[in-house]
């Protein structure tokens, strides 16, 4: 397993060289140059992220959602301490268990491990979002590392019901444990 997930993050690296780099020339294992290119300030090394999206409120004003998927493919467990959403006031990792919800100060990834935040479990609630954040556009999610390292990836900006007819876990705020 864990052999596995090495070879996928040799193949990830060996793809984003080429991509950005074009040299033609593709190492058989990460070289120091390499890592500068994925240590850059918002691309912590091992970390690979998918399928952000934003499901904004019923109602304007009341928070919105975000799910998303990471994992790391790093050989040194990790700690998603924070999370941020562009043109939001404020973004925070909730937890739902049955028909409440409690905040997650932050959340230990194991090497080879996957975080999925969907709807009735992990998520992300944002508060204060900006009216420039409309259904069909684009916003950036960013997540913030306990060593100071960040992910940001792009986020599709959705309806509530779009997708998936709503779960309704953040029609009220009766069950937050605050
Ligand atoms: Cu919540």
């Amino acid at each position: 397993m864990k052999k596995r997930n090495l070879s996928l993050a040799l193949v990830a690296v060996a793809a984003l060289v080429s991509t950005l780099g074009g040299c033609g020339k593709t190492p058989d294992s990460p070289t120091q140059s390499n890592e500068a290119t994925l240590s850059g300030p918002d691309a912590k090394p091992g970390m690979v992220a998918s399928d952000a999206r934003l499901v904004l409120p019923v109602v304007a004003g009341r928070p919105g959602v975000v799910y998303f998927t990471v994992r790391n493919d790093g050989a040194e467990p990790v700690t998603l301490a924070g999370v941020d959403v562009s043109g939001a006031g404020k973004a925070e990792m909730h937890q739902t268990n049955g028909g409440s919800m409690s905040k997650v100060e932050s959340l230990p990834i194991d090497p080879g491990a996957s975080m999925v935040f969907t709807p009735g479990g992990l998520h992300v609630m944002v508060f204060d979002i900006a009216p420039s954040l409309k259904a069909g556009g684009n916003a950036e999610l960013t997540l913030t590392f306990s060593d100071g390292d960040k992910l940001s990836m792009p986020l599709k900006v959705e309806a509530m019901g779009a997708a998936s007819g709503g779960s309704g876990e953040h029609d009220g705020m009766e069950g937050m444990h605050h």
